[in-house]
């Protein structure tokens, strides 16, 4: 298979790159910085919001599918994150529908559904059934891009695949992470899932390891064919207890559901300076 892998150079898209790659795929890098070290295959230097120079790559390239993992990861104003998450994937979509390529991966997010409160999910285990409930503009950016997703795939049958990736982490170093961290090896087991799966129309899974104590329903990802093998548990001696730890467990997106990251959609822009004092 001759996979795109956009953020091919970020945390995430250098294992997946490497990763793919010994597994057999053919695997073209994107990113707006040079590749990773070990990486030998075709690159391009690109922004993905930007369409043309995505029409452009796909022009140069075969490609039978994409992964795409390009993205600010974490929370900026509203603007910021809907170029980062759905204009990037806009952008690729209609370079796929163009270029006749019918598989999408998509590195979405936990914080889609960040701000649902874990004593509201079953046996505190959220499943892919989850109504969209967003933490932060960065969770309503991989909302509108999941949606974006599902359009694709009913327009253009496009197989669109939304991993919901919990905590992309060398080890798990917080009591949540015990419960949402997604290994380096099975990150790369996601991904070859969800890029070989049969005919799965538009779907979430969610992205996380084999855990013990696990946030997140691992069943979506097994009907597609991602079985993780890692456990966090294996780490546990090493988490330190923190007071913080009980407000991090009531939502399902820990931190991002707290006050620290409420802010203006559009930064200070349209804010009087009485509402920005907590004025009308
Ligand atoms: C994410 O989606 C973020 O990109 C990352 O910064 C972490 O916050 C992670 O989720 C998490 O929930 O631990």
């Amino acid at each position: 298979m001759r996979i795109l892998v956009t953020g091919a150079a970020g945390s995430i898209g250098r294992v997946v790159t490497l990763g793919l790659g010994d597994r057999g795929h053919d695997v073209v890098g994107l990113d707006l910085v040079p590749e990773p070290d070990g990486f030998t295959g075709p690159r391009h230097t690109a922004d993905c919001s930007d369409a043309r120079a995505v029409q452009a790559v796909f022009a140069d390239e075969r490609l039978d599918a994409v992964v795409h993992l390009a993205g600010h990861p974490g929370e900026a104003d509203l603007p910021t994150s809907l170029t980062s998450h759905v204009i990037t994937t806009a952008a690729l979509l209609d370079a796929c529908v163009a270029h006749r390529v019918s598989r999408f991966v998509y590195a979405s997010s936990n914080h889609a559904v960040g701000r649902t409160p874990r004593a509201s999910t079953a046996e505190g285990v959220i499943s892919d059934d989850a109504l969209p409930r967003p933490d932060t503009f960065y969770g309503v950016g991989k909302v509108a891009a999941e949606a974006l997703m599902r359009l694709y795939a009913d327009r253009h049958s496009i197989d669109a695949i939304a991993c919901r990736i919990g905590s992309f982490l060398d080890e798990p170093g917080t009591t949540r992470a015990l419960s949402t961290w997604l290994s380096h090896e099975d990150c790369v087991r996601m991904v070859e899932a969800a890029l070989t799966a049969s005919s799965p129309g538009f779907a979430v899974l969610y992205g996380i390891s084999n855990n013990t104590p696990a946030w997140w329903d691992l069943e979506p990802g097994r009907r597609l064919g991602y079985d993780p093998v890692d456990d966090a548990e294996a780490y546990a001696d090493h988490v330190a207890v923190r007071d913080v730890d009980d407000a991090e467990a009531a939502h399902v997106g820990g931190p991002f559901a707290g006050e620290e990251f409420y802010r203006p959609a559009l930064g200070n822009q349209g804010l009087t300076s009485s509402a920005l004092e907590g004025g009308h």
